[in-house]
Order: structure tokens, then C-alpha cells, then sequence
């Protein structure tokens, strides 16, 4: 799947791990304090972040489900060691969306992109191979 970490970052996984679970869980806490009220776009001001890791998944969490013109937050992990991409698969996305590329997002960065056009977005780091994660956007 993604490239393996660097020699001696072994031991730094299952904290990694951790820390990506404890992301999601946030970004789930995000969701239910606005579930209820069926809007058709997002409440002004909304966002959600992903967090971007060194280790699998890669993208946490690695499938997304958002209101249209949610805002959508990339962030790099700051303990990553290598650069990463938000790229988006032009081949699986709506016809009409507009094709984005982050470019490299070094630790601790962030990249942000509000999407509007409703459907499911593949997207995909172009650094590792097997890095990817997908976006229904409602
Ligand atoms: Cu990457």
C-alpha cells in the first residue's frame, strides 16, 4: 500500500495509529454536532479535516461524506517525515468538477479546497502509490 516509513520509525506506529484514530474520532464528533436539519448545502463555515499520515491509511479517515461547500481541510501530520499530495483523479469525479492538485504538503501543513459539485471524488497522493481516499459529495 503506501510506502513503508523510514528505518527506525517502526516503533512510532502504533502511536501514529492512535493518533489517526483519535483524529477520526473527532471529525465523527464533527458530524453528529451537525447532524439534524437537512440543509442542500453545507451551514456557512462548516469544514472537515483530514489528516494526512506517513503510515496506512494515509488519509484519516479514508472515505468522506460531506454536504456541498463543506469546507474540506488536508492536514499533514507534523510528525511526517515525507511530503504529501491531495490530487485529485480527474477519471473518477464528476464530470463537472474542477480538477485540483494540492502540491507538496510538508509536515505540519495544510491545503484546503471547497467542493460544490455533488458526487464522488477519488482522490490520491502522488508520492505513494496506494494512498487514497474518496469523497461523496451530497
Ligand atoms: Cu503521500
Amino acid at each position: 500500500m503506501i510506502a513503508g516509513p523510514p528505518a527506525g520509525s517502526r516503533a512510532r506506529t502504533p502511536a501514529l495509529l492512535a493518533a489517526a484514530l483519535a483524529a477520526t474520532a473527532l471529525v465523527t464528533a464533527g458530524v453528529a454536532s451537525v447532524a439534524g436539519g437537512a440543509p442542500a448545502m453545507a451551514a456557512k463555515g462548516s469544514s472537515k479535516t483530514t489528516m494526512l499520515y506517513d503510515v496506512a491509511p494515509g488519509f484519516a479517515p479514508a472515505t468522506l461524506s460531506v454536504k456541498a461547500g463543506t469546507k474540506l481541510v488536508w492536514k499533514a501530520d507534523r510528525s511526517n517525515t515525507t511530503e504529501h499530495t491531495v490530487t485529485l483523479d480527474s477519471s473518477a469525479a464528476p464530470r463537472k468538477a474542477k480538477f485540483f492538485d494540492s502540491g507538496d504538503i510538508g509536515p505540519g501543513r495544510s491545503y484546503s479546497r471547497t467542493l460544490t459539485v455533488k458526487g464522488s471524488y477519488l482522490l490520491y497522493c502522488k508520492i505513494h502509490g496506494g494512498m487514497f481516499q474518496t469523497v461523496k459529495v451530497r
